[in-house]
């Protein structure tokens, strides 16, 4: 990278004068010299219970950064900004006598490592092991106080072996739904062997009813059926997502809303194919219900709410003239039930063959095959105001609170995994059936009036009919809606919901439902480099686990990672595991000969569980330690979680899921993995596109004088150029795919690392999104600068300090100490950056600070800057480092502000004096002057439209007419 010489931290000639100035290689020097010592001295190695050196007595933190795939590309500036932000906790709270727990490992197993080893042959081991060892290095050099002895990588077998044992855990247990919670499988045959429990015609376990089949009459096929139909770990023949192009099956989550794979952007199909799959859905309540005891942030809550989708309504059965089975249907709105003018099922439903007439038989057949082609996604992205599909069967059904005969079509809007992939359409009052009924000319009657003076929300509007009529989908009160039993006429729609609910379950119709869109989990991958499965295959397609005492199953060596193709030219290949040895793929046992599953885990699995790992690494008796567990878990599980808002709904969710199993079965002691989460923004930085709309790399573009684009980017009025053309500049967050990519190790070789460490944590607030500003890095160089000279002689290397203390200094010290322990608790470290950088000004214009006051001013810095701050201390004496060395404290007394008394005018009058700190910030000022008794009786109601606050001197209130 090229430097303007604005931007160059030392000047060489002030350097030959100055040999113990603060320059980039003493920074460097000291750096280096202290990560060594940690490192040597394990300063940050966490104490479990029982090991020594352990204190009880001591509270515990348990701080958890998301860890990180390890790419080829290692790390950007982005990804340090949550590190360094944790890591500044860390050593705070070190500080203040916590037992810490602060470790850092490697996502390891992902798709990257294994398109690479398809193409280049390179064994996906190699690649990733080569990465983790860059990123390694990359995070040390970042002075990160992790406890690196508890390293772990998701890819090592003596990990997965106990990824592996989790699944035999899922695969062995059932949710049993009169305990709301998992226990044993066992627990379920001897249920049903006792009679305690039937069996029903889905083969279901239910409690002993009526017409319910016994286990002693069930024939050895049916009961391996039963079970695992209520395992948590299933195997299914599903519709998955195939993408031909990354040879796998992807996750509904990993499809885009094109219908696009999320990784490379590949055309993706439905197909059935038969996988493994997690019960998530048992636990849609409790995942639901349990956000309300986390300290997570709202939005992440809400995503969580929304992706598990709880919906209350009813169950209503329709009868079918052809049949004696009625068409089953989930409706959130049971009050519309008069106004359903016809029916839809989902094209795949297992009624549409009975229903269709021979008429209709080959619009039906020819209208099935043509969704199929579509994802569920694609299709779910057009079930709002979208043009829509569909035929009529030919089959009719009997509205039950209407009697009336209505027609049955089929639409690839109703989707086969919700309720009951088969819905009532209210086309009055349902967007969706609306549009539907509209462009096919079936009946819309008005089933619920709007509330006087609705105005209809900008989708209805948008969707108004020719006779300007538009549908109305809220709540209001019901019309037209009666029969000779039950009438809901002029009853508003809770209550109309309520009532019709009542009728549907006293007549045998119906009843009340609660659903969700929360869908099991589609768990396999046809895929090499994830965690093999623990199970077998017999021939005669018994599934069985391995044993527990023969974990891990480990990945066999391969040389060719391409899946195999199959015999079938319409059928998806075979995974690359159907290459393996056949010493591996094959295992004889009493004479049968099993085949090992050769799908492998998603990558999800490993990132599932590994914040319990940490806690008790190198077990290998126990997932984790009982004791280690109870001890770093208590109070609610991990006690500080921040990473990327990116993963607020799979991976939490998932993490959440198998952490609520270990927690039934009894392996951990809270009902909840993590107790606090905090999700940072993103670093911004300016991105480049060529005139096609290619982005091009950022580091090569340059503006209209040559000068690169970095030094100039937000100059008013330049042009940019790469390779000579011209390209238009953008925003957006620093990454791979805007390649716009800048390293920490340019910035630590060019500033040190405390420099880069400083500038990420004052850009902003942590949660906010922020620009990379490169000019901007010498801000904070320049104050670890002044604090080095504040303390050391830059001629002779000496210690300076004044023998006795200013006081105003002294005052602000304190000050200072009370505002960064208050900050740091709050996240909020570029206030306290901006307060020790006040600091240090003052002092220096003070003439400098005692001995005393600089080692307090030290350990303030140490959170931020720990290198510089190990020097310092070590040069006033201390043969220690000062990780674990009380935090300073502070005098109250000394803290209190200066006051002043403000006249605070309203429309030009003084109506009230407020006495606020003198240095009060003006938001702080508004908030008093508007909670002030006298200002709101002045106000008498009238909406405030500003508050204009002139520092010092006065505030105007600026009122709003009425
Ligand atoms: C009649 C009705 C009348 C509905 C009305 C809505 C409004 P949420 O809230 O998202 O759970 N539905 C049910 N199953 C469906 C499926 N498999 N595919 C597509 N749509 C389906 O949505 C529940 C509503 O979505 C249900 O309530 C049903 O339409 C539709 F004024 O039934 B409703």
């Amino acid at each position: 990278m090229t430097k303007s010489p604005s931007t160059k931290p030392a000047d060489t000639a002030t350097a030959d004068r100055n040999p113990f100035r603060y320059s980039a290689q003493l920074a460097g020097e000291i750096e280096s010299r202290w990560q060594t010592r940690w490192e040597r001295d394990r300063t940050f190695a966490a104490h479990n219970p029982g090991d020594p050196g352990f204190d009880a007595t001591q509270p515990k933190l348990y701080c958890l950064d998301m860890f990180p795939y390890p790419s080829g590309e290692g790390l950007h500036v982005g990804h340090p900004l949550g590190y360094i932000a944790t890591d500044i906790y860390c050593r705070f709270r070190r500080m203040r006598g916590f037992n810490v727990l602060h470790p850092m490992g490697f996502d390891a197993f992902g798709l990257p490592a294994e398109q690479f080893a398809v193409e280049h042959g390179v064994h996906p081991r190699l690649t990733t092991e080569r990465n983790i060892a860059t990123m390694v290095r990359q995070l040390k050099a970042l002075g990160l106080s992790y406890d690196w002895d508890r390293r772990v990588a998701t890819i090592e077998p003596d990990y997965y072996k106990w990824t592996q044992w989790i699944f035999l855990q899922l695969y062995h247990s059932w949710f049993d739904p009169r305990v709301g919670k998992a226990r044993p499988i066992d627990e379920l045959s001897r249920g049903l062997e006792s009679g305690e429990l039937v069996v029903d015609d889905h083969h279901r376990a239910t409690p002993a009813v009526e017409g319910g089949r016994v286990w002693a009459d069930l024939n050895e096929n049916d009961r391996v059926a039963v079970l695992a139909n209520h395992r948590l770990a299933y195997l299914a023949e599903v519709p998955v997502n195939w993408c031909p192009a990354l040879g796998t099956v992807l996750a509904n989550e990993e499809v885009t809303n094109e219908g696009r794979s999320d990784r490379g952007n590949h055309p993706v199909y439905k197909r059935p194919l038969k996988q493994w799959m997690l019960r998530i859905t048992a636990y849609a309540e409790r995942l639901a219900d349990d956000l309300d005891h986390v300290q997570w942030p709202e939005p992440v809550k809400l995503m969580q709410r929304n992706w598990i989708g709880r919906s209350e309504g009813a169950m209503i059965d329709f009868p079918i003239k052809a049949t004696d089975e009625p068409i089953r249907v989930f409706t959130t709105r049971p009050d519309t039930v008069f106004g359903a003018t016809y029916m839809v099922l989902a094209p795949e439903h297992p009624l549409v063959d009975r229903i269709t007439t021979d008429q209709q038989r080959r619009v039906v057949t020819d209208y099935r095959r043509q969704t199929q082609r579509r994802s569920e996604v694609e299709r779910m992205a057009e079930a709002g105001g979208g043009e829509k599909t569909g035929v009529f069967t030919g089959g009719h059904a009997v509205n039950p609170a209407t009697g009336r005969e209505i027609p049955i079509w089929i639409a690839d809007y109703v989707l086969m995994g919700y309720g009951t992939g088969a819905i009532m359409a209210v086309p009055a009052h349902d967007l969706r059936d609306w549009v539907f009924a509209w462009r096919f000319d079936l009946p819309v009657p008005t089933v619920v009036e709007p509330p006087a003076g609705y105005e209809p929300t900008s989708e209805e509007a948008a969707l108004a009919a020719p006779d300007k009529r538009c549908p109305f989908s809220g709540w209001g009160t019901s019309v037209n809606s009666a029969n000779d039993e039950v009438s809901l006429d002029g009853l508003p729609s809770d209550e109309a919901k309520r009532i019709i609910t009542e009728w549907l379950e006293s007549t045998g119709r119906g009843c009340r439902e609660v659903q969700y869109k929360l869908r099991d989990w589609l768990f396999s991958r046809q895929r090499y480099w994830g965690e093999p499965f623990p199970m077998l295959h017999a021939p005669d397609g018994r599934t069985v686990a391995v044993d527990e005492s023969e974990l891990p199953v480990v990945l066999p060596e391969m040389e060719d990672f391409t899946p195999e193709a199959s015999d079938d030219p319409e059928a998806p290949p075979r995974p690359p595991l159907a290459r393996a040895p056949e010493s591996w793929r094959i295992v004889q046992r009493d004479g049968v000969r099993y085949e090992r599953e050769l799908n492998t885990m998603p990558q999800w699995a490993g990132s599932c569980w590994y914040y319990l790992r940490f806690i008790d690494p190198r077990n290998d008796e126990q997932l984790v330690g009982h004791d280690a567990e109870r001890y770093w878990m208590a109070g609610g599980g991990v006690d500080f979680y921040v990473g990327g808002v990116e993963h607020a709904v799979l991976h939490l969710l998932y993490a959440r899921f198998w952490h609520k199993v270990l927690y039934d079965l009894g392996h951990v002691s809270t009902p909840e993995p993590f107790g606090r989460l905090f999700n940072q923004g993103y670093i911004q930085g300016y991105a480049y596109r060529d005139a096609r709309g290619v982005v091009v790399p950022a580091a090569e573009v340059v503006d209209e004088n040559g000068s690169p684009a970095a030094e100039v980017q937000d100059r008013a009025g330049a042009k940019f150029f790469w390779q000579g053309d011209p390209v238009t500049q953008e925003y957006g967050k620093i990454g791979k795919s805007l390649k716009n990519v800048v390293s920490p190790d340019e910035i630590c070789e060019e500033y040190g690392c405390d420099t880069l460490r400083l500038y990420e944590m004052y850009m902003g607030p942590l949660d906010a999104s922020k620009p990379w500003a490169p000019r901007d890095i010498i801000g904070p160089f320049r104050f670890l600068q002044r604090a080095w000279r504040l303390a050391v002689d830059e001629r002779t290397g000496e210690l300076t300090m004044r023998d006795e203390p200013d006081a105003d200094v002294e005052r602000q010290l304190h000050r200072t100490i009370a505002k960064v322990t208050d900050d740091i608790e709050r996240l909020a470290y570029n206030t306290a950056i901006a307060a020790l950088i006040e600091l240090v000004n003052a002092a220096t214009s003070a003439g400098g600070l005692t001995r005393d006051q600089l080692q307090r001013f030290v350990l303030l810095l140490a959170p931020f800057a720990p290198h510089v701050a190990e020097e310092l201390w070590a040069k006033l004496g201390h043969q220690q480092s000062l990780a674990c060395e009380p935090w300073p404290s502070y005098d109250p007394a000394l803290v209190t502000h200066d006051q002043v008394e403000l006249p605070v005018q309203l429309q030009g009058k003084v109506r009230a004096r407020v006495t606020v700190d003198a240095d009060a910030d003006p938001a702080l000022i508004e908030a008093a002057v508007l909670a002030d008794e006298k200002v709101k009786a002045a106000l008498a109601g009238r909406s405030v439209r500003k508050v204009v606050v002139v520092p010092g001197k006065i505030v105007n209130i600026v009122v709003g007419r009425g």
